[in-house]
């Protein structure tokens, strides 16, 4: 017999081409239908194209929108470009092709790879951050953020390379020099201090904090955000210097081990040591300064590094007993958090226990054991641990002496309550030609002044060279015409800023522009992104941290600024695991040992068997481990699916009886049944398990009932294609057709549920009275411990034997047996 062979080569392409020409994801925003809308990360489109760790996340959240379609939902999968940024700009210097062209040409390149990928994208709401018809509402952020104290300009440390004479980001730097050139003389990167642009997030810290626990988001990326976030309740105390006027103020969050603070600690970068440092320590302490600035905030704080530092010859006065301590300079305290000073505890502080044994400082333990012990232990059991060596706190309990030491702190002036965060204000701007211009005039009769709303967008010039102009600025110094302006102001000669906004202020929006992509004269329309807010489903395998709060930061703004109901982005978040080598080893693109999605379909494997495999793979969080057989093996699954079904439509007309009709159809509706709750809870692996399962148990039936044309068949048929049309949408789609339908199987069908046929999910259960078979039960195969137990008592033949008698245990084998044990 003559039988169409399963072909993803002639299949996928012919129905990516019907699915754009009927607009099948076009999403209509103002549908009556319930919304949904599902996407992953934003991708930032470079040369390379897409890799298998785009296949995976793109996928899952197609699997979702595509689902959510076929229930009959108004599904939304929107697609876009996060096309600004560092990458595109070295490409640029170094081949001398304008990130504007080579996004031109990406692009394009990107669209055809997802459709070849099968995802239900909608094009027609496309953006791309790089273009003004997007940046410029960036630039109206900015404008907004300032204009509500949100944005603020500050000097920051920054990389800098003495031979470009330019700033450098931190992925710029290799092996401590900068990534341009590579002689063997070439210097190391130092540090200078340039004025920054930043977006105070911290305003909202306590905010995010507290919405964390509420969001349906993978754990481990809501834990991530609270230790960024990083609050600390604790206290800051003055301490006087000696001999001087200058007062050295720490945050402590032990401010109870006080009476153990045997020396202070200040940061290199602190300002105050110039004028505190003794004459005999100034070149020990300056050239140790020199050393410090030059790494960075990761290598100082790494565990476990050996704790360096320099005394600065000067005293300060413990303001609780009126000690006099010697004040240090360490590496180990950073400028930016706190105050960046501390007072050290080596008696219940391991850092300082550390550095105090290293250079032989005086160690007070302030616990009554009068041996270390951490602070992070007294902090778990305060009323457990006595206080010792602390004058008339001696023998209260941490708990008390928290309090009671602070409230004497406080009573003296010399010390109150304060909470501090780890987040600090996000620094938004960049000394970088690809980025959206930030709109502000540099004037020097009024300083900075920003533009106003009118005024926008500020468009990007277009450069001939981008290298950094070589006095700190970005390129854009070198564009004369564009830089000089007039002061909106004063009328006055002036300059544009020359900074630009780092890339992830574009992606903190972008969610919300995707329901309005071309409005010309808002940012949005509020009621269209209020009723598809939040998005439903989000998906990426990183930025647990920086994007995901950036955009909670920014969806809080846009709320209170009227234009959003919902403060929280993203309703739904999966931190999805990657691709790896079967080794678990990362895929690296630069090494380009991952499996180039492109290739397996090109090989005839297709899409579908791609996109089934990797979400067949491991369940979602873990990520999948790449195995050669495996999108082989998802092939002659789908193979044997097309199979069945292209016997099923050459065969002859056949009857099945009651009970054959009702065995088929339990295969089709237990496996509905199934995927449908797996896709739900993100089960993917399991869903597809039980696709595979299904079309193992129809191979078998073929065998025992007619097999041919009839109602059962072909309805089980048509379930089957339903049910794998989220993962092998080409495949289901001309199942679908070949089966007699005219419309999209992905619009509006998903199998529907008939309990009659999960009926013989019927199993005999045991019952025991004290080990003795005394009944068989009839019972749901899924009954829960409960109900199988409260059966077996209500059964007449068993209450003969436990009826006024205590029953002592009670003993559940799901699906064979319930034993009770009664006393005599
Ligand atoms: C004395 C002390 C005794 C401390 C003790 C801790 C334990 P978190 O919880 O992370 O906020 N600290 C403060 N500012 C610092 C800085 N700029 N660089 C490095 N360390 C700094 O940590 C707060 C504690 O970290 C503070 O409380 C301070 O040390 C230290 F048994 O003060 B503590
Ligand atoms: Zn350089
Ligand atoms: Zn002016």
């Amino acid at each position: 017999m003559w039988m169409k062979r399963y072909n993803p080569k002639d299949i996928e392409p012919k129905w990516q081409k019907i699915w754009q020409e009927t607009n099948l994801y076009t999403t209509d925003l103002e549908s009556s239908k319930p919304k949904y809308i599902a996407f992953g990360m934003f991708n930032y489109p470079s040369g390379a194209g897409i890799h298998v760790g785009h296949a995976m996340n793109f996928t899952i959240s197609d699997v979702l929108a595509r689902y959510k379609r076929q229930q009959g939902y108004e599904s939304f999968n929107p697609v876009g470009w996060d096309s600004f940024g560092l990458p595109a700009e070295n490409y640029a210097i170094k081949a001398g092709v304008s990130p504007q062209e080579s996004m031109a040409k990406i692009i394009p390149d990107y669209h055809k790879q997802y459709q070849a990928m099968g995802w239900g994208n909608d094009w027609e709401k496309e953006i791309t951050t790089s273009e003004p018809e997007y940046y410029k509402w960036t630039q109206w952020i900015f404008v907004k953020m300032y204009e509500h104290g949100l944005a603020y300009q500050d000097s920051r440390w920054q990389w800098w390379c003495t031979k470009c004479q330019t700033v450098l980001a931190n992925e710029q730097i290799v092996d401590g020099k900068c990534w341009r050139h590579e002689g063997k003389d070439d210097p190391l990167v130092e540090k200078k201090e340039v004025k920054q642009w930043f977006f105070k997030i911290t305003e909202y810290a306590d905010e995010l904090l507290e919405a964390t626990d509420a969001l349906n988001w993978t754990e481990s990326v809501k834990l991530a955000q609270k230790n960024w976030i990083g609050k600390s309740i604790g206290a800051e105390v003055d301490f006087k210097v000696k001999d001087s006027e200058e007062t050295i103020t720490v945050f402590t969050t032990a401010h109870d081990t006080i009476f153990g603070a045997t020396f202070l600690v200040l940061a290199p970068e602190s300002e105050v040591i110039e004028s505190l440092t003794t004459k005999e320590n100034q070149k020990l302490v300056r050239d140790y300064r020199e050393l410090a600035l030059r790494k960075t905030e990761l290598q100082r704080q790494q565990a476990g590094k050996d704790k360096t530092g320099v005394f600065t010859g000067a005293y300060a006065i413990n303001p609780i007993n009126g000690a006099e301590i010697p004040i240090w300079v360490a590496d180990y305290v950073l400028a930016g958090y706190g105050t960046g000073a501390i007072m050290a505890v080596p008696g219940e502080d391991e850092r300082d226990n550390e550095f105090a044994k290293k250079y032989n400082l005086d160690i007070i333990y302030t616990t009554e054991q009068q041996e270390f012990i951490s602070y992070a232990e007294i902090k778990k059991a305060p009323k457990k641990h006595l206080l010792a060596n602390s004058d008339s706190f001696d023998g209260q309990t941490f708990a008390e002496g928290r309090q009671n030491i602070l409230d004497e702190l406080v009573k003296t002036g010399a010390g109150r309550e304060k909470i501090n965060y780890k987040m600090r204000d996000w620094s938004i701007s960049r000394q970088r030609y690809w980025g959206a211009p930030i709109p502000v005039v540099n004037c020097p009769k009024c300083g900075p002044v920003v533009l106003s709303e009118d005024q926008l967008p500020v468009i990007l010039p277009e450069l001939t060279d981008f290298a950094p102009s070589g006095d700190g600025r970005s390129a854009l110094a070198r564009a004369k015409d564009w830089l000089t302006t007039t002061c909106p102001k004063c009328d006055g000669p002036a300059e544009r800023e020359t900074d630009t906004m780092d890339t992830y202020v574009d992606s903190a929006w972008y969610m919300f522009r995707y329901l309005d992509p071309h409005n010309q004269h808002k940012i949005f329309d509020s009621s269209i992104v209020n009723k598809w807010m939040p998005v439903d489903f989000y998906n990426g395998a990183d930025h647990a941290t920086a994007h995901l709060l950036y955009a909670r930061f920014i969806g809080r703004f846009f709320n209170k600024l009227g234009l959003l109901d919902q403060p929280e982005p993203f309703k739904q978040m999966l931190y999805n695991g990657k691709v790896t080598a079967k080794d678990g080893a990362a895929f690296s693109k630069t090494l380009g040992n991952g499996p180039d999605p492109l290739d397996i379909i090109a090989q005839g494997y297709g899409a579908d068997a791609l996109r089934t495999y990797l979400m067949f793979a491991a369940p979602l969080e873990l990520g999948a481990r790449w195995d050669q057989q495996g999108v082989p093996g998802a092939h002659r699954f789908l193979s044997r699916l097309w199979n069945i079904t292209q016997e099923f439509l050459e065969a002859k007309d056949v009857e099945l009886t009651h009970d054959q009709t009702k065995k088929l159809l339990s295969v089709t509706n237990k496996a509905t049944k199934k995927v449908t709750k797996d896709i739900e809870g993100d089960r993917f692996n399991t869903a597809i398990a039980a696709n595979m399962d299904a079309v193992n148990k129809l191979y078998l039936l073929k065998n025992q009932v007619p097999f041919g044309k009839c109602d059962a068949w072909k309805g089980s048929l048509e379930s089957m294609a339903m049910l794998i049309a989220p993962f092998a949408p080409h495949t289901a789609e001309e199942l679908w057709q070949q089966l007699g339908h005219s419309d999209s199987v992905h619009k509006d069908h998903w199998p529907r549920l008939d309990d009659k046929y999960l009926q013989d999910d019927i199993v005999t259960l045991v019952v025991q009275v004290n080990g003795k078979v005394r009944a068989q039960l009839q019972i749901r195969s899924d009954a829960t411990e409960d109900e199988a137990i409260a059966s077996a008592k209500d059964d007449s033949h068993v209450k003969t034997f436990i009826d006024g008698k205590t029953i002592k245990r009670e003993i559940f084998v799901p699906g064979k047996l319930v034993n009770l044990v009664v006393a005599d």
